[in-house]
C-alpha cells in the first residue's frame, strides 16, 4: 500500500517531530509524509529537513517562499503525492487536533469510497471538553447553520480538515480548479466532492485543541471564510458527476 500524509505547516517546529514519530509509530506499511511548509519564522521548515534526514525515503519537504496559505499548501502537496503514485492520500494538521491513531480505520473502509472524513458532527464525534461554549457555538454555527445550507451539502463536518482520499478521487476532483486559499479550502474540497456524487463516509473524531503553539484561525480569517462560502457555490454549482 502506498500512503503520503500531506501536512501543511506554518509555526509547528514543535509539533511537527512528535507528529512524524507518532505517524511512523502506526505500524501502516508504505506510509510516507510530506509536509508543505511556508517559509515558517520559526524555522519549522529547518526542523523537516532535519526529519528528512532522520527518515529516509519516508520523509520529504516542499519549502515555499512565504505565507501562501492553506490552500494552495494542500494542492501543492496533493499534486506531489499523486506525481508519486499514492494510492491514498491523507490530509491533516500539524497540531495534533486530528489524532494519528485514526489512521488505520480510515485506511480500512477507504477502498469502498472515495473520501473518508474525520468527523465532529456525525454521532461519537466530539469537540475539544475544555473549548468555551462559545467557540462550540461558533465552531458549530459556522458550519451546521451557514455552510451546509448555503451549500446544500449532506456532509455533517463539512469544515473537516482530517480526510483519506483515494487518489483517483483527487484526480477526478481536477486539482486545477480548486481555488481557496485560506481555511475554506476545506469547504471547496466538501462541495465539489458532492456535486461529483462522490462517495463519501464520515468516520467520528474527538478534535483535541492544537497542544503547543498559535492558532492562525483569526476573527477575519473566520469572517473571510464565511463569505467565501458564496463564491464558492457561484463557482463550483454548475458542475455535474462525470
Ligand atoms: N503551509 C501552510 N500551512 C498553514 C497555513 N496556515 C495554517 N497552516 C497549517 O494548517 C494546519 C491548520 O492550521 P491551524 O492554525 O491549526 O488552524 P486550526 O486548526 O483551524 O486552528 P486552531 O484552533 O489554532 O488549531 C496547521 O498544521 C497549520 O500549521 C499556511 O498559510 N501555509
Ligand atoms: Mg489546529
Amino acid at each position: 500500500m502506498s500512503v503520503i500524509v500531506v501536512i501543511p505547516t506554518y509555526n509547528e517546529a514543535n509539533n511537527l517531530p512528535k507528529i512524524a514519530a507518532e505517524l511512523f509509530a502506526l505500524d501502516v506499511e508504505g506510509l510516507r509524509i510530506l509536509v508543505v511548509d511556508d517559509d515558517s519564522p520559526d524555522n519549522t521548515g529547518q526542523v523537516a529537513d532535519e526529519l528528512v534526514k532522520t527518515y529516509p525515503d519516508r520523509f520529504d519537504v516542499i519549502h515555499r517562499k512565504g505565507k501562501m496559505g492553506l490552500g494552495t499548501a494542500y494542492i501543492e502537496g496533493f499534486q506531489w503525492a499523486l506525481n508519486q503514485g499514492a494510492e491514498y492520500v491523507i490530509q491533516m494538521d500539524a497540531d495534533f487536533s486530528h489524532s494519528p491513531s485514526y489512521i488505520p480505520m480510515m485506511l480500512e473502509r477507504v477502498p469502498d469510497f472515495d473520501v473518508v472524513v474525520g468527523s465532529r458532527y456525525i454521532s461519537g464525534g466530539e469537540l475539544d471538553e475544555r473549548w468555551s461554549w462559545w467557540r462550540r457555538f461558533l465552531s458549530w454555527w459556522a458550519n451546521t447553520v451557514w455552510t451546509r445550507p448555503v451549500l446544500g451539502v449532506r456532509t455533517k463536518d463539512a469544515t473537516a480538515g482530517f480526510k483519506c482520499w483515494q487518489a483517483d478521487a483527487l484526480r477526478r476532483i481536477g486539482l486545477e480548479r480548486i481555488t481557496s486559499n485560506g481555511y475554506v479550502f476545506q469547504v471547496e474540497m466538501a462541495y465539489v466532492s458532492e456535486k461529483l456524487r462522490f462517495r463519501i463516509l464520515e468516520i467520528p473524531i474527538y478534535f483535541e485543541d492544537r497542544r503547543i503553539g498559535q492558532s492562525k484561525m483569526t476573527i477575519p480569517v473566520k469572517i473571510e471564510a464565511a463569505l467565501r462560502v458564496f463564491e464558492i457555490r457561484w463557482r463550483h454549482h454548475n458542475v455535474k458527476p462525470t
